[in-house]
């Protein structure tokens, strides 16, 4: 486990750019220099035991980290959690797991033979939140996934990494609202998610959030090589509840679409 939060951000900022080209020219076009302030970033798992939310969480609750929220996606047969540090200006931590069981048999039989070839020691070691895949994969069973599950896929085929860092638009000079931030990204050519509407949320709810789609890069899969979508880039503004406290829940219904952001189209 880590024991200095900057330097696990950063390790985990620098898997993240080399996953999402992208990544690195959205903040260049939105920061002009200044530094960016990350409202979140999350993380994807399987529930099972090994490599479960809780194996993932204790990396965070090691460093201080408090869980301070349960979210529940029926549809996408997910569960997710989030974490906050008792310093407001260290980013937000979302986590998800996938329940395995509800899903087919072949399914579970995959992801059970994916899981059996991590090292358990690996789980714990400082790197794990940004190690990658630990198992062989081809690209037929990961296929094979993506028809039951576009989540289970992207795991089976990126494990153990940020899957994206959020931009808090209160911390962003020269931006108060969430439309002026995706013009500005869609004019420098940036394709944003628009499931639900280009803009999750709203002031009522206290958070809006978008954000790009995935970039798609080159993945090794045995025996093949093969473009995938891998990471995404989200922005945040949060509201003030009535205690003028700005919100730092998250909102299951926005939520939902934004995991579709790693979807192919
Ligand atoms: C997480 C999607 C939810 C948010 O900010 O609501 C999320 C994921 O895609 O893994 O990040
Ligand atoms: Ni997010």
């Amino acid at each position: 486990m880590h024991t200095d939060i900057n330097k696990l951000f950063g390790s985990l900022w620098n898997d993240y750019v080399e996953m999402t080209p992208s990544a690195a020219k959205v903040h260049q076009l939105l920061s002009k220099g200044d530094t960016i302030i990350n409202d979140h970033i999350a993380l994807r798992t399987f529930n099972i035991e090994k490599v479960n939310l809780a194996v993932l969480s204790a990396h965070f609750e090691a460093l201080g980290y408090v869980d301070c929220g349960d979210y529940n996606f029926e549809a996408k047969k997910l569960k997710a959690k989030h974490f906050e540090h008792p310093d407001a200006t260290q980013p937000k931590v979302f986590i998800s797991e996938l329940l395995v069981e509800e899903f087919s048999g072949e399914l579970q039989t995959i992801i059970k033979g994916l899981v059996a070839q991590i090292e358990e020691s690996a789980t714990t070691a400082d790197n794990f939140l940004y190690s990658g895949r630990h198992w062989e994969l081809d690209y037929p069973t990961y296929e094979a996934l993506l028809a039951e599950s576009e989540y289970a896929a992207w795991v089976a085929a990126f494990g153990y990494r940020a899957n994206h860092f959020t931009v808090s638009i209160n911390h962003l000079p020269g931006y108060t609202s969430i439309l002026d931030v995706n013009e500005t990204l869609k004019r420098g050519g940036f394709a944003l998610n628009s499931a639900g509407g280009e803009v999750k949320g709203s002031a009522e709810v206290l958070l809006e959030q978008s954000s790009t789609m995935a970039d798609k890069i080159e993945v090794s899969f045995k025996g093949s090589q093969k473009e995938i979508p891998s990471c995404f880039y989200e922005f945040a503004l949060r509201y003030p509840k009535s205690d003028g406290k700005l919100y730092t829940g998250f909102v299951a219904a926005s939520a939902d679409k934004i995991f579709e952001s790693t979807n192919a189209s």
